[in-house]
Parts: C-alpha cells; sequence; structure tokens
C-alpha cells in the first residue's frame, strides 16, 4: 500500500448541528494539543495535559481571550484513539453559533477542515481498522433496521476480517502445495499425480470455493436486511387495500370509501416487523375500462409491481371472480406473490378452490377481514415466517457482505473456479497457481490490502463530515 498519510491535523463538528443538548467538535493529528491549548482556558490551571483525561474549563477567543463557551475537554494521545493519532475532543453546548465559533477558533489555531470520513480514513491509514471495519462505520451509520445494525457492528468488530484473514491462509497454503506440486510433480508417476491433483482440488473445494459460496449465499438476504422489503398491495377496485394499508402502519394514511377507484395514485409508506424496514405501497385498483387518470395510475401499479419483494394480491371474498381478476393475475404471475382473500366477515361468493383452479393451484391463499385484529396479526406472523425468519434474520451470528465485498469475494470465487478447472484438466497447473494468485489479491481487496485511492475516496465519501 503506498497511500499518502498526512501530517496535518484535521477538525469538523461531529454532531449534527443544531438545538441538542451537546455538541462535540474532533481535532486529529500532531497539532491538536497545540491548538486546543491556544484556546482553552481550564477551570485549574493545567501543568501538563495527561492522556484520556477530562478537563473543565472555557473555549475563548485566541486573541481577545472572551469566554465563548463553557466546555468539557478530553485530550487523548496516540496511539490509543480512533485515529491513532493525538486526538481533543471539546463537548461544548450545541447550537449553530456556539459551533461555528469553535470551529473558527480551531481552524484559526492551524487545524484544516476535515473531509468527509476523513477521521475514519486516517483509522484505516494507520492500521487500526481493516477497510471492511471503515465500512461499517459507515453502515452503522446509515442502518434502517436492527439487523443491519447488528450486521455492522458485528463487521465493525473485526468477525468478517477474521473470516477472510482465515481463507487468505487456505490460499497461501494452497498455492504453496501446487507450486510444490508443480515443481515436484514430473518425479511422481501418473497414479501418484492423479491422487496429488484430486487432493488439491478437494481440498479448494472444502476449504476456498464452499465457504466463498457461503458468504455470497449471505449476501442477497443481507442486502435485504440492510435495505429493508418492498411489499406491495394490488387488485381490483374496492376490495380493501387501503383499509390493508391503513391497518398495517396503524394510521389512516389512505382514503378507503366504499366507491370503487378510490385509490388513483401510489400511495407510500412504511412501518417495521421484526426490526426490519417494510416499504409499503397501496396502489390504484385495477380495472377492466379506467378512466385516463385511472390508467395511468395503473400504469404506476404494474411499474411498482415490478420492484416488489412481496406482493399481495387481494380478492373480496362476497364477490365472484371477474375479468379484472384475471387482469390482476397478468400484472403478477412470474412474479412471487401470494393471495388475501378479504372481507371474510361478509357472507361467501369466492372460495380458495375456485382461486387455485383459475389461477394457480401452489399460490398461498389467506382468508382475512380487515376489520378483525386476530387476522391481521395471522398476516403479519405468515409474513414473517415467510419472509424474514431465514436463517439470517434469526441467526445473528452470520456475517454479511456489502456489495463491494460481495463483488470481491465473487472475483475471488471465479478465480477459483477457473483454477479448478484448469487443474482437472491436468496439463496446465502453471495457469492454475495464476489463478490462485488472482484470487488472493481479489480477498485482500476486501480488506482493503490492495484497493486505489478512487476506490477509497467513493467509500470514504459516504460518511458525514465529523467521522
Ligand atoms: N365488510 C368488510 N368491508 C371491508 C373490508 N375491508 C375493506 N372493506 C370496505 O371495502 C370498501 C373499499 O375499501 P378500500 O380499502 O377503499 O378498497 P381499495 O381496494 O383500496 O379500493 P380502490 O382504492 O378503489 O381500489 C370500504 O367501504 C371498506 O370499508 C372487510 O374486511 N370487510
Ligand atoms: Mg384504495
Amino acid at each position: 500500500m503506498d497511500f499518502e498519510l498526512t501530517d496535518d491535523t484535521i477538525s469538523a463538528i461531529a454532531t449534527p448541528i443544531g438545538q441538542g443538548g451537546i455538541g462535540i467538535v474532533k481535532i486529529s493529528g500532531t497539532e491538536a494539543l497545540s491548538i486546543a491549548k491556544r484556546i482553552f482556558r481550564p477551570r485549574k490551571s493545567v501543568h501538563a495535559y495527561e492522556t484520556h483525561k477530562l478537563y473543565h474549563g472555557w473555549i475563548v477567543e485566541p486573541e481577545t481571550q472572551e469566554v465563548v463557551d463553557e466546555v468539557l475537554l478530553s485530550y487523548m494521545a496516540g496511539p490509543r484513539t480512533y485515529t491513532r493519532e493525538d486526538m481533543v475532543e471539546i463537548n461544548c453546548h450545541s447550537g449553530f453559533m456556539v459551533l461555528n465559533r469553535i470551529m473558527e477558533f480551531v481552524l484559526q489555531s492551524g487545524a484544516r477542515l476535515a473531509e468527509p470520513g476523513e477521521f475514519t480514513r486516517r483509522a484505516f491509514l494507520n492500521g487500526r481498522i481493516d477497510l471492511s471495519q471503515a465500512e461499517a462505520v459507515a453502515d452503522l451509520i446509515h442502518s434502517r433496521s436492527q439487523q443491519s445494525l447488528l450486521a455492522a457492528a458485528r463487521h465493525l468488530s473485526g468477525d468478517f476480517r477474521s473470516q477472510i484473514d482465515e481463507l487468505r491462509d487456505k490460499l497461501w497454503q494452497l498455492q504453496s502445495e501446487i507450486e510444490a506440486f508443480i515443481d515436484f510433480g514430473n518425479d511422481l508417476d501418473e497414479g501418484e499425480a492423479n491422487i496429488e491433483s484430486v487432493k488439491l482440488l478437494l481440498t479448494m473445494e472444502e476449504s476456498l470455493i464452499r465457504p466463498l459460496g457461503q458468504i455470497l449465499a449471505c449476501y442477497e438476504t443481507g442486502r435485504l436486511l440492510r435495505e429493508g422489503l418492498t411489499l406491495v398491495l394490488v387488485g381490483k377496485p374496492n376490495v380493501g387495500k387501503s383499509s390493508l394499508l391503513n391497518v398495517l402502519l396503524g394510521k389512516d394514511r389512505a382514503i378507503v370509501t366504499s366507491m370503487p377507484g378510490t385509490t388513483r395514485d401510489i400511495i407510500e409508506d412504511s412501518f417495521r416487523l421484526s426490526g426490519v424496514l417494510i416499504r409499503i405501497l397501496d396502489t390504484a385498483g385495477i380495472r377492466m375500462k379506467p378512466d385516463s387518470i385511472e390508467s395511468m395510475g395503473i400504469q404506476r401499479t404494474l411499474s411498482a409491481v415490478a420492484e416488489a419483494d412481496i406482493i399481495l394480491w387481494l380478492m373480496d371474498q362476497s364477490q365472484p371472480l371477474s375479468e379484472e381478476d384475471d387482469q390482476v393475475f397478468q400484472a403478477v404471475s412470474g412474479k412471487s406473490y401470494m393471495i388475501l382473500l378479504n372481507k371474510c366477515d361478509l357472507p361467501p361468493r369466492l372460495s380458495v378452490e375456485d382461486i387455485r383452479t383459475r389461477y394457480d393451484r401452489a399460490v398461498p391463499v389467506l382468508r382475512i377481514s380487515v376489520f378483525n385484529r386476530g387476522d391481521i396479526e395471522g398476516l403479519q406472523n405468515f409474513l414473517r415466517d415467510r419472509f424474514l425468519a431465514t436463517p439470517l434474520a434469526e441467526n445473528r451470528s452470520a456475517l454479511i457482505p456489502n456489495m463491494r465485498q460481495k463483488e470481491c469475494c465473487e472475483r475471488s470465487l471465479e478465480a477459483l473456479q477457473r483454477g479448478r478447472k484448469l487443474l482437472q484438466t491436468g496439463s496446465y497447473n502453471e495457469l492454475v497457481s495464476l489463478e490462485i494468485e488472482t484470487a488472493r489479491k481479489h480477498l485482500n481487496a476486501v480488506l482493503g490490502l490492495e484497493v486505489d485511492q478512487d476506490l477509497l475516496d467513493g467509500i470514504f465519501s459516504r460518511f458525514c463530515i465529523g467521522k
């Protein structure tokens, strides 16, 4: 790695600006303490600042010594700090004016305003954390669900790094075995050589290809936990879509009337189920001869269906099936959907059997009435079991790679698969070794051992200033 480590001292406001209780200004770098001394007047005079101690006092204008705020200042000498550099944190009163004035003094006294993520970037460049941990800091900040928070926290703890480190060790081992095989292979007779290459293939499969495959499998589910799921309500007009939206949200979000065609545009909101964010879209009812506004709404319904993770197709069990249901079927078929047979409090004119015969023998059908609390809880449990009770969601210990890490793992796996093919043909063992080398490079990139400056810029630009 040959990234330039700048040795200037950086500073930023680390808390959101607003009328909060406290605000924090962070300073990191060799000049941190001397800058702080220029603008801080301690309550009791301090002979020499001790590391990891808190000091009570005032921030003063460096020139005029005018008091700006009463603060607590902490001094932490490197390397036992977030960035591994000397750090000072000023806990002051929050508020736009106060924070900005303190920041101004710090900059006047010789610090530079930090770029977004620069503190974490320094932690990475100084070797305190690897890239997967640095990314976890950003993920932690951006987490929208409890699971993704947990996943990010586990990355931050370095568990993912140990998993990748283990694979890197195994790759080393495999590579040296393959090189030995290349060097001494000619001394072996054909039978021995075969046994040797089968052994290598097995090691490759068991200790590398399979575990990498498992990491990749975690990605998809991880993405859902990280970003949440999109649930779309569809059906012909008047079947109770907006009523269901309202009960799931626990508020009157959409207008409900007994007139078909009430909802004309997509209504979007979100709620949580088992800590996972569910984005819910209520749509315009699909019908045969819509007026022009309605048909625009129906177009939007179709695009919502296209981006859905879960489709709930509502039907009114007090009405027989109609051509309009056929149209809904056209919109959802080929997708993963389930049917809710609503209005079960009314006399039935439609059975589960009717639906299965007409559309899909295997589709899950749940009978509900939006007005019945128990039915709604039943639906929530059903959704939880079907979509959120994945081994990953339950097994909090699973590690979820982010997209960049997934791509590195994918490339590593591809190289291994090419290597396996070559090894099977038995003729180009030198090339196998090259592929293993490629696989190793990509695994290194997961941890940031081999990444370029642009990539780092991309990663750290996701951070906010002060992190
Ligand atoms: N009896 C009974 N009526 C229901 C039930 N669910 C909804 N309704 C009624 O059905 C009518 C239509 O409900 P909405 O929620 O507006 O239906 P929608 O599918 O959103 O209709 P559009 O927006 O026109 O497509 C309203 O009068 C609701 O009160 C139910 O489970 N039982
Ligand atoms: Mg509606």
